[in-house]
C-alpha cells in the first residue's frame, strides 16, 4: 500500500515549516507513521546541494543551472527519502516540492516550462503529491516574519530578492492553485497559527477520510 504525500508551498515566512511540523505531530498522535522532510534537502546528497543553492554561489550561473541543481537535489531526495517511505505505507510531509521550482525558477526565473516539466517528470517518477497546501501571505508580512526569525543572520539567495519579486511569487502560487484545484488548497496564512492549523487539519481529514 502506498502512503500519502502532502506538500506545503508558499512564499518566504508564510508558515510552511511551522504547519508542516504541526500536521506531522497531529498525524503521529493518531499512530500514523510520518516522515517530515524539506526541499531543497531531505537527504544527504540534497542537503549538500541545498548549501550551494541557498548560499547564492550558483546564482551567476543563471536560472537554468539553478533549476538543474534543484532537480538534482530532488532526484536524490525522492529516491533516498520520499519513495522508500511511501512504499512502506508511511505518510510524507514535505516543506516545498515541485511547485517551488515551477514558481521560483519557472515563473520568476523565466526558465522554459519544457525544461521544468521534463526535469519534474524524470526526478519525481510516481512521487506526485496527493495534496498541496499553499500558504498565502502578503510579501511584506512573510518577509518580516522570516527576518524576525533569522535574527542577525544574512538573508539567503531568494529571501534577499525585492518585495516586488515576492509579490509576484504570491500571485504565481495563486495562479498555480487555480489550475490544479483538486490538489492545491490555498490557506490564508495571516490568520493566527491555531486557526491556520485547524483549517489544514479539516482539509486533511476530509481528503483522506480520517
Ligand atoms: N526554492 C526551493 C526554489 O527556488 N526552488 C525550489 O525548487 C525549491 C525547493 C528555500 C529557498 O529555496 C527556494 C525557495 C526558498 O527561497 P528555506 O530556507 O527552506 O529556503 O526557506 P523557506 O522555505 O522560504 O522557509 P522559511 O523558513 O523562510 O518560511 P516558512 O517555512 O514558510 O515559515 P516558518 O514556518 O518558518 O515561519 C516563519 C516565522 O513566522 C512565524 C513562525 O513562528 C516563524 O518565526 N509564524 C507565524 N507568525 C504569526 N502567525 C502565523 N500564523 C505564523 N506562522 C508562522
Amino acid at each position: 500500500m502506498r502512503g500519502h504525500f502532502i506538500t506545503f508551498e508558499g512564499g518566504e515566512g508564510s508558515g510552511k515549516s511551522t504547519h508542516a511540523a504541526t500536521l506531522a505531530q497531529r498525524l503521529k498522535s493518531l499512530g500514523i507513521e510520518v516522515v517530515l522532510t524539506r526541499e531543497p534537502g531531505g537527504s544527504t546528497g540534497a542537503e549538500i546541494i541545498r548549501h550551494i543553492l541557498l548560499s547564492g554561489i550558483a546564482k551567476p550561473l543563471g536560472a537554468e543551472t539553478e533549476t538543474i541543481l534543484f532537480a538534482a537535489a530532488r532526484h536524490d531526495h525522492v529516491l533516498s527519502t520520499i519513495l522508500p517511505a511511501l512504499k512502506a505505507g508511511q505518510w510524507v510531509i514535505c516543506d516545498r516540492f515541485i511547485d517551488s521550482t515551477r514558481v521560483y525558477q519557472g515563473v520568476l526565473g523565466k526558465v522554459d516550462p519544457r525544461l521544468i516539466l521534463g526535469l519534474e517528470r524524470v526526478t519525481i517518477g510516481p512521487a506526485r503529491p496527493d495534496l498541496t497546501f499553499i500558504l498565502d501571505v502578503p510579501a511584506q508580512i512573510g518577509l518580516a516574519r522570516a527576518k524576525a526569525r533569522r535574527g542577525k543572520d544574512v538573508a539567503d539567495r531568494f529571501e534577499a530578492e525585492s518585495v516586488e519579486y515576492h509579490e509576484k511569487l504570491r500571485h504565481a502560487y495563486r495562479t498555480l492553485a487555480e489550475k490544479e484545484p483538486k490538489r492545491c488548497i490555498v490557506v490564508d496564512g495571516r490568520a493566527p497559527r491555531d486557526v491556520v492549523a485547524e483549517r489544514i487539519w479539516e482539509a486533511v481529514e476530509k481528503k483522506f477520510k480520517l
